[in-house]
């Protein structure tokens, strides 16, 4: 164990029981994973919202698990919104945000999430020592990738969560072809766990694709945007 894991730059509030993120996308049909997401690099501000009524919304509005934006310079969250939204919902949730360090998954558990984002083209070959350490904590991990380079790498790491990212992280662009495309690669390859969809859904018909192979989806922009958080789920 590394001694730099042991040293927290700043005491964390002790972590409450959070329920399971993996179990909830394991329920029956299509999980949706609701984001509240108030900025973003692709579409600037997007909506001016308290993250706790945001979620309640969701809530009342079917979503499975919520993911809560925590990145402040891009994305305008906080680790105050998660706590927010830990004490509005009963729902699992995601820390979305960019992974760099291992404090981060301790801020994650302390602050109510369920889950953390690991992404593959960030963190390489050290995605299976975080995987090991998020485990080790009590989270979920949602292991998120964009090339079938990134899917070797998550599948070999022991992902039991895996997110097919549709947005290029460089160039920002969307192809809603890359989820289908890697997933079933992915079950080709074996892999038995949770397979999540994510970025730029935005119609109905978009999700069609993700029927069978798929658990659930991740959609952030397109829920914000609209003037009905709850009836927008409902649809
Ligand atoms: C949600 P969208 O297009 O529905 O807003 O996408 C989610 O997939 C997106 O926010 C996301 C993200 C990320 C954000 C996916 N991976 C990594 C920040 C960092």
């Amino acid at each position: 164990r590394r001694r730099a894991l042991e040293v927290a730059p700043y005491p964390l509030p002790e972590a409450q029981a959070v329920p399971s993120f993996k179990e909830a996308l394991l329920r029956p049909g299509l999980s949706v994973i609701a984001e509240v997401k108030k900025q973003s690099p692709s579409e600037g501000r997007i909506r001016e919202v308290d993250p706790a009524e945001a979620a309640l919304a969701y809530a009342r509005g079917g979503a499975r698990a919520i993911s809560v934006l925590t990145e402040p310079h891009r994305f305008g969250g906080s680790l105050l919104d998660l706590k927010r939204v830990r004490e509005a919902v009963d729902l699992p949730l995601l820390r979305k945000d960019f992974v760099v360090d291992p404090f981060m998954l301790e801020e994650a558990r302390a602050f109510g999430a369920s889950a953390v984002l690991l992404i593959v083209a960030l963190l390489g070959e050290l995605t299976g020592a975080y995987l090991e350490r998020a485990r080790a904590l009590g989270l979920d991990a949602l292991v998120e990738v964009h090339t079938e380079k990134e899917l070797e790498i998550a599948l070999e790491a022991g992902a039991e969560i895996l997110g097919v990212n549709n947005r290029d992280l460089a160039t920002l662009r969307i192809d809603l072809a890359t989820a289908p495309r890697l997933g079933r690669l992915a079950r080709d390859r074996g892999f038995e766990g949770v397979l999540v969809a994510e970025s730029g859904y935005a119609r109905k018909e978009d999700l069609r694709p993700l029927a069978g192979l798929f658990d659930a989806v991740l959609i952030g922009t397109s829920l914000m945007k609209s003037p009905d958080l709850e009836g927008a789920l409902r649809e």
